[in-house]
């Protein structure tokens, strides 16, 4: 069971976009659920790429590969995930900070939000300031979600609340940030509401800052 699982990470991990989506599918028949394979085989093997990637074993180029292949896994657990029996918990706007374009992390929250029975307004990646405070006037999101994954660029996170308090809207929407370098102290010092290490806990987060559980 467990090489099914390491199979999906090491298809991942070479990039072969194809067979993870068909390993994916076998998964699901096989009745993993859409967590585990979503933790266990695509994570797992992207964690690898990771690693590979700091280490100096793989570059941008295997990288962008391997974050395809990630994709033709998610595209595959996208309708599990956000299928859902309730709606209308809120609207969450998310969007991957100005000058940063990793977005794996922020579509599976945006997609764990949606199944959690949010409405996601997806911003993208490279999201400037002024785009989310546009956001947050024109959608009025219950939650304001930032993501990050570069040390350089969770600084924007800040920039943001700023431009929203310039703006006079901080009040009006709750602050959830989250990506790779991001700490809860990082996100107490820039004076945000909430913080969650990976997409599952963002729902738990998110609903508990609307006092929701
Ligand atoms: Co980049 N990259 N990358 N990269 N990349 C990292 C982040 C890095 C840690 C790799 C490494 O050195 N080990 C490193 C950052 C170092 C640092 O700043 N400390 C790095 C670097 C250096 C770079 C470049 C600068 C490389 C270069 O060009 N020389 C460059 C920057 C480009 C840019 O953004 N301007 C770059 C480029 C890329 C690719 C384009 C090739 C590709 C992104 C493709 C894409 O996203 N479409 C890429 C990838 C894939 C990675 C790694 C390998 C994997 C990221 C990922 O998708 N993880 C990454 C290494 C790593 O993280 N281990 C790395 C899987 C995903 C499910 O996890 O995104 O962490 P994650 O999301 C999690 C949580 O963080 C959390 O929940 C998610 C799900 O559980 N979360 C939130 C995320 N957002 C949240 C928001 C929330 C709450 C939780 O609330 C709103």
């Amino acid at each position: 069971m467990e090489a099914l699982m390491n199979e999906i990470a090491e298809a991942l991990y070479n990039g072969e976009a194809e067979r993870v989506a068909e390993l994916t599918r076998r998964a699901l028949e096989e009745g993993f659920s859409p967590e585990e394979i979503l933790n266990r085989g695509l994570i797992a093997g992207m964690e690898r790429v990771g690693k590979d990637f700091r280490d100096g074993i793989l570059f941008v180029p295997e990288v962008l590969i391997a974050a395809h292949a990630m994709k033709a896994g998610m595209q595959i657990l996208r309708p599990l995930l956000t299928e859902s029996a309730i709606s209308g918990l809120g609207t969450f706007v998310i969007g991957t900070v100005k000058g940063d374009l990793h977005d794996i992390g922020k579509n599976l929250v945006a997609m764990m939000m949606e199944g959690a029975g949010f409405k996601v307004v997806d911003l993208g990646v490279d999201t400037p300031p002024e785009k989310f405070v546009e956001a947050v006037k024109s959608h009025n999101p219950q939650i304001l979600g930032m993501s990050a994954l570069l040390t350089t660029t969770m600084v924007e996170m800040r920039r943001v609340i700023e431009t929203l308090k310039e703006a006079g809207l901080r009040d009006r929407v709750r602050i959830l940030v989250g990506g790779a370098p991001v700490t809860q102290e990082y996100a107490d010092e820039i004076g945000a509401d909430g913080y969650a290490p990976n997409a599952s806990l963002a729902v738990e987060k998110a609903k508990e800052l609307l006092g929701l559980k």
